[in-house]
């Protein structure tokens, strides 16, 4: 029975547009998952994977054009362009209407119309939010059931007259020349067209956790953002709290989940989210956070038993696989997993051997996967106070320029870090790959409304308690390279060694030297016992080369312009006095000059 009437008359008013041949609302069970997957075993949606080797497994394979989020096909739908920002494609509601609305007109004939009520955040937080998802997609629902807490508990959580998002989504005819995904924060609403593709119609996601959630965040004080949430346990059995903001594709789900390379030393790590954490002022003036996903949609290339363990173990049984190639004996293969496999079928379902120019796996192919499967689930992963922070990471892939870990000087001087990072574009867009592009906090394809009004929410959010109790903000990048293009730093559970040094700062203990772009940490002040890292190539990593950098002001610069009046004087007076101490480091070497 449901309770909720406006609700009811929503999905009433949306059958009577979309015409389906009939409507099931999810309750979330066992049972009706089940039902799904049989069903698409039918139909072919989905393949069974090696029962024996991987229980409830199966893999999909997309549309060949639909396997990466669609970022110039995403817009934000509010009246005035000058509302959504240079940074986000711009769709007037009126137009939306015109353009979009039409295509969901009779969309779902011959189709069954799912209603999905879900909850996103822990059952019983002050910080959970409910949304219903109406999707003509089997596959939609059975990964809303993983990635989020699905059915009667949302609907009970709703209640008869309770705030819900609804998100609209139908897979239309796949085709990108008609696939829209409108935003509405003013009505906190989305629209999908056209894709069955994870970001793109698993709205639960990047379209409300993020898009509209951002919104949401800005007007009631707090922040949704693109982090993964982390516990370090020292031998003491002490537990410090990270969050982290790397673009999609550059490891937060490895580092989130990371079996630390010091673990004979004691220390343990402790997965909260991979993806996304919602963030607000506690009481005591902390700053907690929650995971609003209960699953991981996680990219599978690269991951192995080598870089990720626990995602292994996570992904052993229950998981859907996307777009991964499969062996002869019906197990899920891709790049960097093991040695190939002497006969698979790629991710189109083509005959592929270790001989084939193309890879086996899409570079962004992914699993689906609950988190309460991952070794290393924090035990506060259901918490509904969350957990509290206290640093903020914010990482990209950049080859040359950043160093492996430098520490914000403040809070300002962390939300301009934030502001100005930048990193190679990956496989999780459409779009070229290893471009150097402006993304702040990660957020660029994500923030729901004007970037510089978010970036003054950040330095708003900063201004509200004391600034001890403020989380400490560091810059990483894993992803240095060297003339030739391999990584300089191992990475993976190697990261340990970066973090150690993080919470040694938070702690007041780790040693760290003044640089022009913030503080580096001191020649011993990384531990890199029983690692073979000649003392240059540490050095390489912690170069901070002041010409070079200058240059990326420039960057900065044409990126803050951008914003016109609203980019907070705060982050120009932070730029300026960036110029300011990268020319002093560069005067000297000048004058010493012939
Ligand atoms: P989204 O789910 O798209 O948001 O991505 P993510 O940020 O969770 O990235 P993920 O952890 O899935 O990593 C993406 C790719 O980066 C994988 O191929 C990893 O193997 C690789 N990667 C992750 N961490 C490291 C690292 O420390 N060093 C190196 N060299 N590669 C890494
Ligand atoms: C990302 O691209 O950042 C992802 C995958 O986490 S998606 O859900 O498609 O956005
Ligand atoms: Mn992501």
């Amino acid at each position: 029975m449901i309770r909720h009437a406006g609700l009811k008359s929503w999905v009433d008013e949306v059958a009577a547009t979309t015409q389906p041949d009939q409507i099931e609302w999810c309750d979330g069970s066992e049972a009706e998952y089940r039902r799904l997957i049989d069903g698409m075993l039918k139909t072919g949606t989905l393949i069974e994977l090696n029962q024996e080797t991987h229980p409830g497994c199966y893999l999909h394979r997309s549309h060949p054009s639909d396997v990466a989020r669609t970022e110039h096909l995403t817009f934000i739908c509010t009246e005035s362009r000058e509302d959504a920002g240079p940074t986000n494609n711009w769709m007037s509601p009126a137009e939306a209407r015109q353009r979009v609305w039409p295509l969901f007109q009779g969309a779902m004939r011959g189709r069954t119309m799912y209603v999905v009520p879900y909850l996103m955040g822990p059952v019983g937080s002050p910080m959970s939010k409910v949304g219903v998802e109406i999707t003509d997609s089997p596959y939609v629902v059975v990964n809303m059931r993983t990635m989020t807490r699905m059915g009667q508990v949302a609907l009970e959580h709703l209640g008869s007259d309770g705030f819900f998002v609804k998100g609209l989504h139908s897979i239309g005819d796949l085709s990108p020349e008609r696939r829209f995904i409108c935003h509405f924060p003013k009505e906190r609403e989305i629209w999908s067209v056209g894709s069955g593709y994870g970001g793109n119609a698993l709205l639960g996601k990047k379209c409300f956790a993020l898009r509209i959630a951002s919104a949401m965040g800005r007007d009631e004080g707090w922040l949704a953002e693109h982090m993964l949430l982390m516990g370090v346990e020292d031998p003491r059995g002490e537990i410090t709290y990270l969050a982290a903001a790397f673009p999609s594709a550059c490891g937060k789900t490895n580092l989130a989940m990371m079996v630390p390379s010091l673990q004979d030393r004691g220390y343990r790590v402790h997965t909260v989210g991979d993806d996304i954490a919602w963030m607000r002022l506690g009481e005591d003036g902390r700053f907690w956070a929650i995971n609003p996903e209960s699953g991981f949609f996680g990219v599978a290339p690269g991951t192995s038993e080598k870089t990720n363990p626990n995602a292994l173990a996570t992904i052993r049984r229950n998981t859907i696989f996307t777009n991964v190639a499969m062996s002869r004996d019906r197990q899920p293969w891709w790049e960097g997993l093991s040695e190939p496999p002497a006969e698979a079928l790629d991710w189109q379902g083509r005959p592929w051997t270790p001989a084939s120019p193309t890879k086996a796996a899409h570079p962004n192919s992914r699993f689906t996967a609950p988190a309460v499967q991952c070794p290393s689930i924090s035990k506060e992963f259901d918490s509904p106070r969350g957990v509290p922070i206290s640093a903020i990471l914010f990482g990209g892939r950049r080859a040359r320029l950043a160093p492996l870990v430098v520490e914000a000087r403040g809070w300002q001087h962390g939300v301009f870090l934030g502001a100005t990072m930048a990193s190679e574009t990956t496989a999780a867009a459409t779009g070229e790959v290893g471009v150097v592009r402006n993304d702040p906090m990660a957020m660029l394809p994500f923030c729901g409304y004007h970037m510089g009004d978010y970036f003054a929410h950040w330095l708003d959010m900063g201004r509200r308690t004391a600034p001890e109790k403020l989380p400490r903000i560091f810059q990483v990048n894993w992803f240095r390279t060297d003339e030739q293009g391999r990584f300089l730093w191992p990475g993976f559970g190697e990261n340990i060694r970066v973090l150690l040094w993080i919470i040694d700062r938070v702690r007041g203990r780790g040693e760290a030297v003044e640089s022009p772009i913030g503080l580096l940490p001191t020649r011993n002040a990384i531990d890199l016992r029983g690692l073979d890292l000649p003392p240059s190539v540490m050095d390489k990593l912690l170069h901070v080369e002041p010409a070079d950098w200058l240059e990326e002001t420039e960057r900065q610069r044409a990126f803050f312009q951008r914003f016109g009046d609203r980019m907070p004087k705060a982050l120009w007076q932070e730029h300026a006095a960036l110029r300011e101490r990268l020319l002093a480091a560069l005067r000297p070497a000048q004058s010493a000059a012939p």
